[in-house]
């Protein structure tokens, strides 16, 4: 049986990946960092005992700042797939922390790489790029094929990171690949990310919990997948006859806005839009309470206002497409969170 190294195991992605992965009856080690509170929450099930390992599903420590541990931890563990999820993933702090995410997100997967390289293996390996390369989009649709022109410190570093294992996979003939991910979502994304704050607040509002919802750009469009289906595009990527660089996505587009309205209408509540730019707001029909207010704060210095996928090449390569659309989406997230709070 084969042993995946899954790097970012405490994400979104690192704990729908290992829960595939080990139903698949692969050994899995994955890579956390230390820190100073418990982050196990996406893994929890995994594992009663935070220390305790099982004989298929083990954590290391480690860092993608460390090239020491890296080298040491792949001569150690041999595996046959590295899955490279580990990153400073939020675009609006890339701005925050530009040559921190540079060093995660660009440098971290060419120590990877250098690794398995200097490991004489033959090793697989997965890079977890993104959709936000497209950035300032050149094309819509965006496919394989479309130019990139990325926005923020994150996805020039991802960018790097991109091009590092396209050149590595040339240069030295590494079985190594990017998939291109348009965003995905679950109930174990991260609360700063637009989809999962909307919905975390939505049900704090409904349990009067909380008084208001504060968003930047409601007007943003993204092609809004859902994570368990997308690690599976990820290791369908590795089980090929030749590495290629793939798009992933459900070839739908929908507003923040759009999100938040559906959102609300889940949990019965109509919301209508008022006013203009900063002090525009989201307020319940029947009572006229403003639930949804503009915090410039969550703007970014340069945004990326639509994205939308072409996914055919993997539905022509890997036989995947998604099946969990938009509405789907905001269910299964808001059922979650109500249930939850
Ligand atoms: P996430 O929930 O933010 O998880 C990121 C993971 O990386 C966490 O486990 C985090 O550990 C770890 N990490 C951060 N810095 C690290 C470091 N210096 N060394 C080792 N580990 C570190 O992200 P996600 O949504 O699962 O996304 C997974 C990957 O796909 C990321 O690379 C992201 O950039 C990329 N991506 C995501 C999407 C999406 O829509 N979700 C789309 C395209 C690409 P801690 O728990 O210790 O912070
Ligand atoms: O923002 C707007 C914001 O932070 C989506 C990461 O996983 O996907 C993710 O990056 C949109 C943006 O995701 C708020 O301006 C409005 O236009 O949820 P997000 P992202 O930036 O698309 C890509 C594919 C990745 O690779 C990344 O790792 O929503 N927006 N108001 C807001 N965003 C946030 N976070 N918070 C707000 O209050």
């Amino acid at each position: 049986m084969k042993t995946a190294l899954i790097t970012g195991i405490t994400g979104q992605d690192g704990s729908y990946l290992a829960d595939f992965l080990l139903e698949k009856g692969y050994t899995v080690y994955g890579l956390r960092r230390r820190i100073s509170t418990y982050n196990l929450e996406n893994i929890a099930h995994l594992q009663v005992d935070p220390h305790a390992r099982t004989e298929s599903f083990k954590l290391v420590y480690g860092d993608l700042s460390d090239s020491s541990n890296i080298n040491r931890l792949i001569d150690q563990i041999k595996p046959d797939e590295i899955y490279n999820l580990a990153a400073q993933s939020h675009v609006r702090v890339s701005f925050d922390v530009p040559e921190y995410t540079a060093d995660i997100d660009a440098l971290g997967p060419l120590r990877i790489l250098e690794a398995i390289r200097e490991s004489k293996t033959s090793i697989r390996f997965y890079q977890a790029s993104t959709s936000e390369l497209y950035g300032d989009v050149l094309e819509t649709p965006q496919t394989e094929k479309t130019p990139f022109n990325p926005q923020s410190p994150y996805a020039i570093a991802k960018h790097y990171a991109f091009q590092i294992v396209k050149n590595y996979r040339e240069a030295y003939h590494l079985y190594a690949c990017n998939g291109i991910l348009f965003n995905h979502e679950s109930p174990r994304r991260g609360t700063s990310f637009v989809t999962r704050k909307i919905t975390t607040s939505v049900a704090r509002i409904v349990r009067n919990k909380q008084d208001c919802l504060y968003l930047g750009n409601l007007d943003a469009k993204r092609d809004w997948g859902y994570a368990p289906e997308y690690v599976e595009a990820m290791w369908l990527m590795l089980q090929q006859d030749e590495p290629e660089d793939i798009v992933i996505g459900t070839g739908e587009t929908h507003s923040v806005r759009e999100f938040v309205e559906h959102a609300f209408a889940y949990a019965g509540i109509d919301i209508a839009w008022e006013g203009k730019g900063i002090d525009e707001r989201g307020v319940d029909k029947k009572n006229g309470k403003s639930l949804v207010r503009i915090d410039p704060y969550y703007y970014r210095p340069t945004e990326v206002d639509l994205l939308l996928s072409d996914p055919s090449l993997a539905r022509k390569k890997l036989g995947w497409s998604s099946k969990i659309r938009f509405k789907a989406l905001v269910e299964i997230m808001m059922q979650h969170d109500l249930g939850r709070i």
